[in-house]
């Protein structure tokens, strides 16, 4: 076991070590494909082969060189998706399908065809006034959308797809083989080709079912601007791939990733979102095998035609976005996501993969984690660490060392002798427990995970049929296959509190090295031809396993409360549609500048694609950040929605206090800020629950008509109302931020200096500065007092931001419910307030009639911003005890404008109400 913990770890200070992981020239399904396509054969549609059944219509397509028949399937799914499934005619066996990713609730349209030219079939869903525009030689599909082409497919000719053939061994001894049936181009150097064998270093792939790779291209047109397809330490607008240098979509541990590099990191979410003045789309591409993504944009080209006369005829070439996706094996099923805004986009990505979970409120705290806090006595010291300095936080994390001998689900008995103690000890504080729970079970009789998941044969098996076995943490071990619903259900019961001995309803579950991490193998990972439940695979899957692992552990954490509580589960390798299960983080970044810095496209890039909750290693995990570095990545870590600090074994101690006074101070401050906006973190939570809106958002999909703002990645918005400018650089004196929106006005939210939009401003910035602004036309809610964790701030008071628009206007919505159970969406227990400012008068109305809960919250403190006159009286009003309403009146009769120090100290213009009248406008309490 200390040989692999040396073997993993002994690589802290040095460069990813680059030749352990594969490049395109080491993929033999990229070489056979762009040998295969630069043979330029085309595919042809049958037309007369189209049919239409309940819910999808379809038709062959013949590739002219192998003359194999493909089976097309289009779908038309509610919302303006079109769903294309491509596999075999008849496959020699089935071809993997990926599962548990659909939500169930997908409802189709009827697609009508309507008469086409010649040659062409043309599928309308009689709604909308999109159209499926099938050409049949060559095979082509254009997407219209008010007679505007908006996307082709295959219309550069890379459809492909290797059929299953039968292996030579096997042909061998076949007599009468059929030669017609075997696509013999596919033969053509073999060795080299990795039919049946691939090599990678020592490792060699043997490929039961022999090459089995497809791949289709996507043209986008008018389209510059593509994002998503994470995991990548890249910036968040996708670059173009040169040669041999696709984006790479494969699940890996990669210790201390190079950054600005196109490997495949932890998770994959194969979809990628375009955006362009107008429109975004998505395509959403199914597929949970070894993935890659070629992307080309060829930007607008302004050239001179013709010379006519004296006149030359300019002619605008649009530019396009081709997108070339590649994977190993499975089936063709794309789905395409017309949009046309980008909320739309996001919420039909969300109809096809549901959205983020509603998150418990404390795992929105601070969490501190270390690998490793040694035993009780040291979470004991660093907890009270927190109090004596007076910083909040919610949650102690507990790394693999808090085991017996890395079992997980047990504790070392002489650092952890009582762990239901220590967990009383911090549920006496209001704080959380989350331990560490690998995918990978040690070899070992005795302990009994191992023993019952042996018996019942649900470890990943080899080959030969045995289980599988590999090196990990705990020395020799096997890997649960998650990817069986039994496995799952089973390791799901081993959270019940009887079963986990020393757990109670404090702690909660990190998956760690669910790539999965397996030290000796291939790519640090588990070899491809590993066999799942059903006799798949691992190479049909590999990007899935993580994301079972994250199920199988949240669906855990709600069956051991019968059903009523709300789970928390990070994991670090995820797929499409692990934002149901909980929050995901970036891994094992550096304590870098660089690395900070790249953390916010990062981020970026997994919002976009549905993962709201997210977040980076604060301080960075490999390395000693100095004083500086760690408290700007605090001030980074309290903007981003998952806010841990982490730090590997072998770096010095960094709790938050040990910085000398000064730093303490700013980190302390960093964290009250986040605890501050704590209401409108849970505000946005909800919102990316309920309508998949992210909580992290590129500046372009709050301004999608601004083209300025779509390669803009060291900003972002938190929500529509606050645009964040983290400092990123070392010594920095100044940040030039830039703020969208020429009708926009925008408010710092420490001075309250004021800006209109659509300009880049120089703000000067101490070590104490976060850029942080607040977009007029918003109402930040916060709490006015902030408590040890969360859990004291249950009923500590109110205060509202509003901001005004330069039309003198405001509004937003402010959620909350118990903030731990699932009564919010079984029994409606929740509140959804509106505020609205509109000439002068504040009103706090019902959202959500719904929604019934019993808060003694009051709002203490309302700070309006922007207020054109100086308000002569402020009232409030409520509609009385049955009603929901009650506003604040600001008269206003003297007509000059307020400075900017009346605006700093709101007494002296009474935009701060008196204690005693907002105690009657604690509007929820009242109603309920
Ligand atoms: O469990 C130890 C670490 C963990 O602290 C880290 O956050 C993970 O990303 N884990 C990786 C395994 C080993 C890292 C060398």
């Amino acid at each position: 076991m200390e040989a692999a913990k040396k073997e993993k770890i002994s690589v802290d200070d040095e460069a990813v070590d680059k030749n352990i992981f594969k490049d395109c020239s080491n993929i033999a399904f990229y070489r056979r494909q762009k040998k295969q396509l630069s043979k330029k054969s085309t595919c042809r549609a049958v037309l007369d082969s189209f049919t239409t059944g309940k819910d999808s219509t379809s038709f062959q397509i013949i590739n002219e060189a192998t003359k194999i028949p493909l089976l097309a399937e289009v779908y038309g799914l509610e919302g303006n998706i079109f769903r294309l499934k491509i596999n075999e005619e008849s496959p020699l066996k089935p071809r993997y399908e990926v599962r548990d990713v659909l939500t169930s609730k997908l409802s189709t349209v009827r697609l009508i065809s309507c008469s086409g030219a010649k040659g062409s079939l043309v599928l309308a869903d009689g709604k909308g006034d999109l159209k499926f525009h099938v050409t049949a030689d060559p095979f082509k599909v254009d997407l219209v959308s008010e007679e505007d082409i908006v996307m082709s497919v295959n219309s550069l000719g890379q459809l492909y797809f290797e059929h299953l053939q039968i292996s030579p061994k096997q042909r061998a001894t076949k007599e009468n083989e059929d030669d017609a049936s075997v696509d013999t181009s596919q033969q053509e150097n073999q060795n080299d080709m990795g039919l049946w064998e691939e090599k990678f270093g020592k490792f060699v792939d043997i490929k039961a079912n022999g090459p089995a790779s497809i791949g289709l291209d996507f043209s986008l047109h008018g389209f510059e601007h593509l994002y998503g397809i994470p995991q990548h330490a890249e910036s968040h607008q996708l670059k173009n791939t040169g040669d041999g240098d696709a984006y790479r979509l494969y699940n890996l541990d990669v210790y201390g990733y190079k950054i600005h590099d196109k490997m495949g990191i932890y998770g994959s979410v194969p979809y990628l979102l375009a955006h362009k003045l107008g429109r975004t789309l998505g395509i959403f591409w199914l597929n949970a095998s070894e993935t890659l993504v070629e992307v080309n944009t060829e930007p607008t080209v302004e050239y001179t035609l013709t010379q006519m006369g004296s006149v030359a005829a300019k002619q605008k070439v649009r530019s396009r976005a081709d997108v070339h996706w590649m994977s190993e094996s499975g089936i063709i099923d794309v789905f395409l996501l017309m949009g046309p805004t980008p909320s739309d986009v996001f919420r039909q990505y969300s109809h096809l993969t549901g959205t983020q979970a509603m998150p418990p409120l404390f795992s929105l705290g601070y969490h501190q984690c270390r690998w490793n806090y040694e035993d009780e006595q040291d979470v004991k010291a660093v907890d009270a660490g927190f109090d004596e300095h007076d910083i909040p936080y919610d949650v102690m994390w507990l790394d693999i060392e808090h085991t017996e001998g890395k079992r997980y689900f047990t504790w070392d008995k002489k650092r952890f002798p009582n762990p239901k103690r220590m967990q009383e000890l911090l549920r006496s504080k209001k704080r959380k427990l989350v331990v560490i729970s690998d995918p990978h079970v040690k070899v070992d009789p005795d302990y009994s995970v191992y023993a019952k998941a042996k018996e019942q044969g649900f470890f990943v098996r080899n080959r030969e049929g045995g289980d599988l076995e590999g090196v990990c943490w705990p020395g020799l071990c096997s890997y649960l296959d998650f990817t069986n619903p039994k496995v799952r259900e089973w390791y799901s019961g081993l959270f019940a509190f009887p079963v986990y001995q020393g757990s109670t309803d404090i702690l909660f579950i990190w998956n760690d090295m669910n790539e999965p991490s397996v030290f000796r193998g291939p790519e640090l990972t588990m070899q491809k031809n590993a066999i799942h439940h059903g006799n798949w695979e691992h190479r049909e899957l590999h990007n899935i396993y993580g994301f079972y692992q994250q199920m199988a552990t949240a669906e855990g954490l709600i069956r051991r409360s019968k059903g009523k509580e709300r789970p928390f589960v990070l994991t670090r390798s995820f797929f499409a549609g692990s934002q149901k299960y909980g929050a995901v983080w970036t891994g094992d970044n550096r304590s870098d500048w660089s690395y900070l810095k790249i953390s916010i496209p990062m981020l970026l890039t997994l919002s976009v694609t549905g993962i709201s909750f997210c977040g980076a290693d604060v301080g960075g995990f490999i390395g000693n950040p100095e004083a500086e570095l760690l408290v700007r990545w605090y001030q980074a870590g309290a903007y981003q929605p998952f806010f841990r600090g982490h730090a590997t074994m072998k770096t010095k101690r960094r709790e938050p206090w040990l910085f000398g006074e000064e730093h303490t101070q700013l980190i302390r401050d960093a964290i009250r800020e986040r605890y501050a906006l704590l209401p409108y973190w849970y505000s946005l939570f909800y919102r990316a629950h309920k309508t998949a809106e992210p909580i992290m958002r590129p500046l372009w999909v709050e301004f999608p008509n601004e083209l300025e703002t779509f390669g803009i990645e060291d900003e972002y918005m938190l929500g529509s109302a606050l645009l964040v400018h983290p400092v990123t650089e070392p010594k920095a004196a100044v940040v030039d931020v830039f703020l969208p929106g020429s009708d926009e006005v925008w408010y710092d939210s420490k001075t309250f200096a004021h800006w209109e939009g659509a300009c880049t401003v120089k703000i000067p910035v101490a070590l104490d500065t976060i850029p942080v602004f607040q977009r007029g036309g918003s109402v930040v809610a916060v709490k006015t007092t902030v408590g040890k964790s969360t859990g004291w701030m249950t009923e500590s008071p109110y205060g509202l931001r509003v901001a005004l628009s330069s039309q003198g206007s405001a509004v937003s919505e402010l959620y909350l419910d118990d903030g731990h159970s699932f009564q919010y969406c079984h029994q409606n227990q929740f509140l959804n307030r509106k505020f609205l400012f509109c000439s002068g008068v504040l009103i706090n109305s019902c959202a959500d009639e719904r929604g019934r809960y019993p808060s003694k919250c009051v709002v203490e403190q309302i700070l309006v911003l922007g207020l054109r006159k100086q308000p002569s009286s402020v009232t409030t009003h409520s509609s009385g005890e049955e009603s929901s309403h009650s506003y604040l009146i600001i008269c206003s009769c003297k007509h000059r404008h307020i400075s900017r120090e009346e605006m700093i100290s709101p007494k002296a213009d009474a935009m701060c109400l008196p204690q005693a009248q907002l105690t009657r406008a604690f509007w929820w309490s009242q109603a309920y």
